[in-house]
């Protein structure tokens, strides 16, 4: 199969660093700028890799940089994160919010209390918020993942597709393209759309229930790291790797490792370090009163058996450090 790169051109809508965020400046005096990144999930391989790329650029720029995340992709959590990172004043923050509704209120928090905010990843339905977001193209990212679903599975059969839940900004738009796409291929049928929280045992229940249901299941898509790995570890159970065929978004060590072992076919992998360093980049220009991108969207890339080893896919397989 021949190695996807899809180039998204950052669309530019410029804005003054001074409005869009609410709230006056906190920008500190002569001291070093303030960020804060709050992730969606702790220690997970994406937002590890995009910490790393925030990290150095913060350090390229001469800015503090602190990391928060709630244990579970969870609203409460997150939430209570947002109130205790508000309480701190930073002059930025950079924020993957776990629903783009429920979040918006603690959001409004930072806003209010001065902070700049860039999203990361993920946003909020409300656009009036936030100065940038930085992301892939995740709508455009699922159209990818059922044209390489469908060359795996001759372009007949019934599929699945699996994303957390409904209400993330990101895996919302890679099931809607998913769906999109498929909706073009008379062979293929859509058996089941499941969501089972960002937890990869019960996505492995749910594949499980699928393949039972419907023993001629040909293909799944996962939309998430987290929903890929439960989706790799039922066909695993089921003694269906190959035969059912699979593809995930992410490129976490552990998917890539199912990738070579042939569990996986394919991989739609994103940049996650480019979209932590785009996004202190813009934080910072608005401090500084410089022109900020609206949106920025980073790339993303099929990776295959074929191309895993090629040096320019390098940069889009996660890290689980720095
Ligand atoms: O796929 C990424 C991220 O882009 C998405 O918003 C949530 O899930 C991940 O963090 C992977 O677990």
């Amino acid at each position: 199969m021949n190695r996807y790169v899809v180039v998204a051109a950052a669309l530019s809508l410029a804005l003054t660093g001074g409005c869009g965020s609410g709230g006056s400046s906190s920008s500190s005096g002569g001291g070093s700028k303030k960020l804060t990144l709050i992730q969606g999930i702790a220690n997970e391989p994406f937002y590890i890799s995009m910490y790393c790329g925030a990290k150095a650029e913060a350090a390229r720029l001469g800015a503090h940089l602190s990391v928060q995340a709630p244990a579970q992709w969870d609203v409460a959590q997150q939430t209570q994160v947002v109130t205790s990172v508000a309480a701190s004043r930073p002059d930025a923050v950079l924020i993957a919010p776990v629903d783009k509704d429920a979040m918006a209120g603690p959001v409004r928090q930072l806003t209010g209390n001065g902070s700049k905010v860039v999203f990361v990843d993920t946003e909020l339905a409300d656009q009036s918020v936030g100065l940038s977001r930085v992301s892939s193209d995740n709508r455009l990212g699922g159209r990818l993942a059922a044209q390489t679903l469908a060359k795996q599975i001759g372009d007949r059969g019934k599929v699945m597709v699996l994303a957390p839940t409904r209400g993330i900004a990101t895996t919302d738009d890679r099931v809607a393209g998913f769906k999109e796409e498929i909706a073009k291929h008379p062979g293929i049928a859509l058996a089941s759309e499941q969501y089972p929280g960002d937890d990869a045992g019960k996505a492995t229940e749910l594949v499980n229930g699928e393949l039972s249901k419907n023993p001629d299941l040909a293909g799944v898509f996962a939309s998430n790291l987290v929903t890929g790995e439960g989706s790799a570890a039922s066909l695993k159970q089921a003694n269906k790797v190959g035969k059912v065929k699979l593809i995930e978004f992410d490129a976490s060590p552990k998917q890539v490792e199912d990738l070579r072992a042939g569990t996986i076919q394919g991989l739609i992998s994103q940049e996650p370090l480019e979209i932590g360093r785009q996004g202190v980049d813009q934080a910072v220009n608005a401090l500084e009163g410089k022109t900020v991108t609206k949106h920025i969207q980073t790339r993303l890339v099929a990776v295959t058996k074929d191309n895993v080893d090629s040096p320019d896919i390098a940069k889009y397989l996660y890290k689980q450090t720095c």
